[in-house]
């Protein structure tokens, strides 16, 4: 067997990790024969409930687990570390401006992002999941200057997964049987769901979604709509957000990354131009992974439609970004 891998999560004490880190326990995103070592971190407050969780992994008795770290210290839970999952953030209270919460996250992810460069293998594969995702994965990157643009990522696989099971309900099929569901840009309402270049295998038989589907216009509004929202119609049900389906979008999304992807997969990635967005932001293009690396699938039609739902999304994360990067000065 193959030496251990360091996996730190962050936010440990939470409800993302708590599913999160049984997956990753028990080899679903390194694999069926990797061991790993979970550094887990939180903040000091937190630290009972995070000895808690420790207890738990131990007494789910996972043979590829071979040791935890519980700290609230980024520089013990950053150390050697070969992947991060970034869940921990500061959570929107009632009544906080939007730039309150981006500001305290801002201080968030600078601190990470110097403890990674500080501390890190330089192959670390970053996943970004705690809000606003996409953002956070940039200010990260830029205080991790010695370790590669591409190394940070942020998570747009759930909506990619919320889609995909949508379209797969409505053609009662299974989610297996649906493939290269995009998710454009940004992590927030503007999202762009997009199944213009989706394929459904139903009765056998492999077919565009809009063809199985037979309405244009639900696919390019209703179903758009469904998606952005989707989220706050699990907070209005459950009175929390997503947690079960979140752990299982980072798990996906860090297997892929990790493993290879056999089909297309959305991901917030830094972008380099392609499809008129613009750079140096992190965007969610569709890419295919192998050796461990991600590429922007290139030569998809981008139509009227499309570019005018591109634009809003990139222009939501220009302003996000020219925000973090005022109170990165400050
Ligand atoms: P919880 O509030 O249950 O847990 C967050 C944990 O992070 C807490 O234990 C908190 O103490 C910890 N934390 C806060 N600051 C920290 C720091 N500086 N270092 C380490 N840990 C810190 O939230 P949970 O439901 O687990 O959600 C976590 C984040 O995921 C939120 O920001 C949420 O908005 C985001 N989400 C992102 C999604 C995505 O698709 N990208 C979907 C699900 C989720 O809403």
């Amino acid at each position: 067997q193959s030496e251990p891998v360091r996996v730190v999560v962050t936010g440990a004490a939470g409800q993302i990790a708590y599913s999160l880190l049984y997956m990753v326990a028990k080899g679903d995103v390194f694999g069926p024969n990797q061991p790993v070592i979970l550094h887990l971190l939180d903040i000091p407050p937190m630290m009972g409930v995070v000895q808690g969780v420790v207890m738990e992994l131990s007494d789910c008795a996972l043979p590829l687990l071979r040791g935890v770290v519980p700290t609230a210290d980024p520089d013990v839970a950053f150390k050697d570390v070969d992947a991060a999952f970034l869940v921990g953030a500061m959570p929107r209270k009632e009544g906080m401006e939007r730039k309150d919460l981006l500001a305290a996250n801002v201080g968030i992810f600078k601190v990470q992002g110097q403890a990674i460069e500080r501390n890190a293998k330089r192959t670390i594969k970053v996943l970004v999941v705690g809000n606003p995702a996409n953002t956070n994965a940039l200010v990260c990157s830029k205080y991790a200057p010695s370790i590669p643009k591409e190394n940070f990522t942020a998570m747009t696989r759930l909506d990619q997964n919320r889609a995909t099971a949508h379209i797969a309900e409505r053609l009662n099929v299974s989610c297996a049987d649906v493939s290269n569901v995009i998710i454009w840009g940004n992590h927030s309402s503007t999202q762009f769901p997009d199944v213009r270049h989706a394929n459904a295998t139903v009765n056998g038989a492999k077919v565009s979604v809009s063809e199985a589907i037979k309405d244009d216009e639900y696919l390019k509004t209703q179903f758009v709509e469904k998606i952005q929202k989707r989220g706050a119609a699990v907070i209005a049900a459950r009175k929390l957000s997503s947690a079960m389906s979140a752990a299982k979008a980072a798990s996906d999304h860090m297997k892929d990354w990790w493993q290879g992807s056999a089909n297309w997969v959305s991901m917030g990635v830094i972008s380099d131009g392609s499809y008129g967005v613009p750079a140096d932001v992190v965007f969610s293009f569709p890419v295919i992974c192998s050796d461990k690396k991600w590429t922007i699938v290139q030569g998809l039609e981008i139509d009227e439609y499309a570019r005018g739902k591109l634009d809003i999304t990139a222009k939501e994360l220009i302003e996000e970004r020219e925000e973090a990067l005022a109170v990165c000065q400050d």
